[in-house]
């Protein structure tokens, strides 16, 4: 059976992943490269399993964006505009805490916050949000801020990052979501988001999160203009981070979505196919090692490929989410929100252990969830 899965490029890949030797960059381009999906998945679904046996875990939460304004204007983003442009959007505070009273009593453990940098909004309006979410939702963990937006307001109030995310945690944050991380490598940033805070910078903020205790998640945006050998090193240097300071949680592929993009329309771009999803999802939970979650964001996806991939090395399908403006913005055709009961029973028809999970993964319900 192995060796129909398993050609020669892969047994040499499989003994170390048997052995537990840490796989090197070589071994990442391998397996980007190699014909057989199975045999990739096949690999990824054995260290999965040691990690986390049947089970896959979800989170019952709620996505909030609090504007579309964005001073990056980054070149694979169809969600965002320039102020004064038409169809821009920004929430008061009061509508952001009437969006989560809304949510009171359904379980909600998570919310997640992700925007765009908008030149006007202050340290303050973040301080209050958190503050005010943490008070209509005191079950849930406020994931709000991507490193990009963290690096935005620092810079916009002259503080230290560090300044900022204590800030922000003493009004209630406890974890930063993984966007903003895009490729690392200078030559893509350069042409997909020239404006965005280098590789470097994205990673520092994340340890300056680390040491004082903020959780945080890390992402790759890939299925663009990328090589795969820009991809491994990505992968790389997440796993070098995670060595000095542990704070990852989860990784997240987040695969690139072309319509209405300034990216697609340069370089003619296409959406990304279920084998190339499937193997970056394996090839993650392979290389990275020392995360402990992989998770396939179901949004991007469908909910029936986030599915098929609990057995290619995903152990987190992401959550309920409720309405989702980035993604859609760029035209993905999935619904902005999936049930609870629709996440179990996706998960148990995989034969897969349903985990409705906090904020950290600690469990909230099993089997039944
Ligand atoms: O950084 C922008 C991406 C990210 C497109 O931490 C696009 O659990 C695809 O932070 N096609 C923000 N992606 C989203 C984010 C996130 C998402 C899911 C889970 C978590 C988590 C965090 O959205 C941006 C960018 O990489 N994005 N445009 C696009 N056209
Ligand atoms: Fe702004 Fe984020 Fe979109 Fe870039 S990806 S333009 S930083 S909202």
């Amino acid at each position: 059976m192995e060796d129909l899965l398993l050609d020669e490029q892969l047994q040499t890949v499989a003994a170390k992943v048997r052995s537990g030797i840490r796989l090197d960059g070589d071994d990442g381009l391998r397996l980007l490269r190699a014909k057989s999906v199975l045999g990739v998945g096949y690999l990824a679904d054995m260290v999965k399993r040691k990690k986390h046996g049947d089970r896959v875990y979800f989170v019952v939460n709620q996505h909030i964006t609090p504007t579309n304004i964005c001073i990056n204007r980054c070149k694979f983003c169809a969600f965002s505009r320039s102020k004064g442009e038409d169809g821009t959007f920004l929430f008061s505070l009061d509508e952001i805490e009437a969006k989560a009273l809304a949510m009171q009593g359904m379980g909600v453990r998570e919310v997640h916050i992700v925007g765009g940098l908008h030149p006007d909004l202050d340290l303050d309006y973040y301080l209050e949000m958190t503050h005010r979410l943490r008070r209509a939702l005191p079950g849930a963990v406020v994931k709000a801020l991507t490193a990009v937006e963290i690096a935005h307001l620092a810079d916009k109030h002259n503080l230290p990052v560090e300044e900022v995310l204590t800030q922000l945690q003493a009004a209630g944050l406890e974890y930063l979501p993984g966007g903003g991380a895009e490729v690392f490598a200078p030559r893509v940033r350069a042409l997909a988001c020239p404006e965005k805070i280098s590789g470097r910078q994205w990673l520092e903020v994340h340890a300056a999160a680390h040491s004082i205790g903020i959780r945080t998640n890390a992402t790759i945006l890939y299925g663009h203009i990328e090589t795969l050998k820009e991809r491994v090193d990505h992968l790389l240097q997440l796993r070098e981070q995670q060595d000095r300071t542990g704070g990852f949680l989860a990784f997240i592929p987040l695969a690139f979505q072309p319509k209405h993009t300034e990216l697609a329309r340069r370089y003619s771009l296409s959406v990304t196919t279920a084998y190339d999803d499937l193997k970056m999802l394996a090839v993650s939970r392979l290389m990275l090692d020392n995360f402990d979650h992989i998770k396939a964001y179901w949004i991007n996806y469908g909910p029936k490929l986030s599915q098929v991939a609990v057995d290619f090395g995903v152990d987190d399908i992401h959550g309920t989410v409720m309405e989702e403006k980035i993604s859609h913005a760029a035209g993905v055709d999935t619904n902005e929100v999936i049930t609870k009961e629709e996440l179990v029973r996706l998960i148990r028809a995989a034969g897969k252990l349903p985990v409705n999970r906090d904020a950290f993964y600690h469990s909230v319900e099993e089997g039944n969830a």
